[in-house]
Formats: C-alpha cells, structure tokens, sequence
C-alpha cells in the first residue's frame, strides 16, 4: 500500500446546506459524540459564518450514531491532564453557546441519542428541541465530581424551574424522552426513526419564514435577563424593526389579497 492510499480521517463535524438549512452533525459516533475543543470550535466556526450571512436561514445540530453527544471527552480530558480547564472552557467550549444565543438563526437541537453532560448543555442552549423516543437526557456532571457547565445551570432551571433542575443536576439520574417532555426540556418527541425528517420539515417551516423570528429570538434572549420595562422597551424598538422588513409589508399584502404570503427573510 502506499501513503497515498491512506484514507483520510472522518470528518469530526459534517456539515449539510440544503433550502436554507445549515445541519452540523456530531460525527464521532465511537464515543458518541463526546466533544473536544477542536471539534467545538468548528461547531463555533460554522454558526459564526452562518450568522454573518443571509443564506442560512435555520439551523439543526444533530448527533451521527446512536448518541447525541456524551459531553466532554474524558479520555481525551485524560490525556491532557495538567490543561487549564478554565481556560479551555473560555477559549473553546462557552463561545458555541454566545454564538447560538446571538445568532438570529433558530437552532434547532435534534436529538437523536444520549444527551450527557456538555452534550446537554448545547442541546438546552438551542431554541428549539426535537427528540427521538429513545433519546436520554443526563446531568452526567455529578457522576464524575464536576458541576454543570456550558450554561446548563442558566437554561436548565429557566427551562424547568430550579427545584426539577436541581434535582437532575444533584442525582444525575437518567431522564428519558417522555420525562423529558413532561418536564419542558423538550418540545417533541418523535418516533425515531421520524426524528431526522421531522427535524427538517421544522427547519424548513422556520427558513421560509419570516425576518422577524430572527427578531423575536433576540426579544426572546433579552427577556432572560430583563424587567417589564426594559422588555416593553426591547419589544417597540424590535417592532419598529419589524415594520421595515420587507417580510411584513408581503405579510399584510398577502393578508389583504387572501394569499399565503412569501417570506424571503429580509
Ligand atoms: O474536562 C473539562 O474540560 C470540563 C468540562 C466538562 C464538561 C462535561 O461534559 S463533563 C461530563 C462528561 N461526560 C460524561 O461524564 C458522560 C460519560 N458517558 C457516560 O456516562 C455514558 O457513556 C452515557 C450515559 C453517555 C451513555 O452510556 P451507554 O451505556 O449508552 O454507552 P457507553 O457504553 O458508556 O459508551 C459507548 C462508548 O462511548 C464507550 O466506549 P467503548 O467502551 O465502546 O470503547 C464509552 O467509553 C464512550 N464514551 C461515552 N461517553 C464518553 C465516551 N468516551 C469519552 N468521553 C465521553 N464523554
């Protein structure tokens, strides 16, 4: 064999562009999906170019294999024992959570497998998630002696209230997809067999939509952290935004012509 023959290592991160739709799958299915700062900065990378331009209209992170992603590599984090883990956090891992966050593009989380620590965290930091039926949602933190990281201590509690989220972060017990949709961590749940297509039918309906839901994500992100007046006042300055978009002057004409209107995200 020569060293051309080679073949070339996967892909740890694969990327699909399709009407709109910008899929990024986890691809290291061998210890599902568990993330590195290599892989995580790529993940980063690719929503920061999505954001910067008008193509991308939605979003779906997904795992390959059976697992969503197992959180932070631990035989990788193994190797590299003596690393600044804060540093880490900072350089590689909290920057994917401010790029879905100020991203106007909905991200949709679909979960396909075993959501784990981090793994978690980066689903709770989407707008939306999709779930198969078998997938499992744990606060894998504890297990191993951490605390919840990658904003999991922010969405989680926020998301279900602080007593559910300080019992799935104090246990780590296991929560399946039905307890996770009970609880609120998830918006469906779908067969799983079904979750990829549905996953796309959903970011297919939010990329022919219109400008504002990028708007309202952005009055959706500052309500976390404002009072009635500062949101009031976040509302009328989005609004007025809003009524410059060509997406509501389509909307109101395709009201009054008793059509459904065509949205072009602008
Ligand atoms: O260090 C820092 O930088 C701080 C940051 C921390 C952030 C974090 O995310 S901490 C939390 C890290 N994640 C975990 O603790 C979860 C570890 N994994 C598990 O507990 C279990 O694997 C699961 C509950 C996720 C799934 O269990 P199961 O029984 O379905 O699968 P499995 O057999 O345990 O795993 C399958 C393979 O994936 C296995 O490899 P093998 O034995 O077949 O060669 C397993 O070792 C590997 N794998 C799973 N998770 C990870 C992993 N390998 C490395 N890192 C992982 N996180």
């Amino acid at each position: 064999m020569t060293a051309d023959a080679t073949p070339a290592p996967a892909p740890q991160l694969l990327k699909t562009l399709e009407d709109g739709v910008l899929t990024l799958t986890l691809n290291r299915p061998e210890v599902l999906n568990a993330i590195t700062p290599a892989l995580l900065d790529e993940v980063t990378d690719s929503l920061r170019e999505a954001a910067s331009g008008t193509t991308v209209r939605a979003v779906i992170v997904t795992g390959a294999g059976r697992g969503f992603c197992s959180g932070q590599d631990l035989r990788a984090a193994e190797a590299d024992g003596g690393l600044d883990v804060g540093a880490i956090l900072r350089d590689h891992y909290t920057p994917v959570i401010r790029a879905i966050r100020s991203m106007d593009q909905p991200v949709i989380a679909a979960v396909n497998g075993v959501a784990a620590g981090a793994g978690f965290s980066l689903a709770l930091a989407c707008d939306l998630r999709i779930a198969a039926a078998s997938a499992t949602f744990v606060q894998a933190f504890v297990r191993i002696g951490l605390i919840p990281d990658l904003a999991g201590t922010y969405f989680l509690p926020r998301l279900i209230g602080p007593a559910r989220a300080a019992e799935l972060m104090m246990l780590g017990d296991s929560v399946d997809a039905a307890r996770a949709l009970d609880l609120g961590i998830v918006n469906w749940v779908v067969p799983d067999t079904e979750l990829a297509a549905a996953a796309t039918e959903l970011a297919r309906r939010l990329a022919r939509g219109p400008r504002s839901i990028g708007l309202t994500k952005r009055a959706l992100v500052a309500s976390h952290e404002n009072d009635l007046e500062a949101q009031l006042a976040v509302e009328e300055r989005l609004q007025t935004e809003a009524t410059t978009t060509n997406d509501f002057v389509e909307g109101v004409s395709a009201f009054l012509e008793k059509r459904r209107a065509t949205f072009t995200g602008s």
